[in-house]
């Protein structure tokens, strides 16, 4: 049984884009997944203290027969191997892969929740998911579009440079 899931892509250290190319070829790399798409990249204003540099996000989809929690354990593996290191809360960060989405899976357990509780309020969470699936509707069923609509991308800027999922 495989399920489409949804991850997103963050990074402000350590040239941010290197570190997102870098991840999404560790996710085409994992066992038991295939990475089929990936959105354009966007850089954004950090959410949380001010005093850290500008964000570049994306968001991939992935379909994979690996369980959420199992899948977290990877997307993790993959943040410490590219030097994650949690410094303050909110902080600047080298790496962060979230697990937005798996499937229609709504679940609460001490290590993820799903959906991802940021998802519904996060213009750099959001736009990249439009790249994806502009016709996505959540687990809530809530459209994306409506979501779009109430989070107005004023403090993004889409990249020129692309990320590959063949690279
Ligand atoms: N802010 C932005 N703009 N992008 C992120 O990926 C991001 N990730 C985080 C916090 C610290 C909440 N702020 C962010 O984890």
């Amino acid at each position: 049984m495989t399920e489409c899931c949804y991850i997103g892509l963050g990074s402000n250290l350590d040239t941010p884009l290197a570190q997102l190319r870098r991840a999404l070829k560790a996710l085409g790399d994992l066992p038991d997944c295939e990475l089929l798409s990936v959105s354009r990249v966007y850089r954004s204003k950090p959410m949380g203290p001010q005093d850290q540099p500008d964000y570049l996000n994306a968001a991939a989809l992935l379909r994979t027969c690996l369980e959420p929690v199992g899948l977290l354990d990877q997307l993790q593996s993959i943040e410490r191997a590219q030097g994650r290191q949690r410094n303050r809360r909110w902080g600047e960060r080298t790496l962060d892969l979230d697990l937005l989405l798996y499937g229609v899976r709504q679940m609460e357990h001490p290590r993820l929740k799903l959906p991802h509780p940021g998802l519904i309020e996060r213009t750099f969470v959001l736009y990249p998911l439009k790249d994806l699936c502009p016709e996505l509707v959540l687990p809530s069923g809530d459209s994306l579009e409506s979501l779009l609509r109430q989070n107005p991308a004023t403090d993004l800027a889409v990249l020129d440079e692309l990320l590959d999922i063949n690279a």
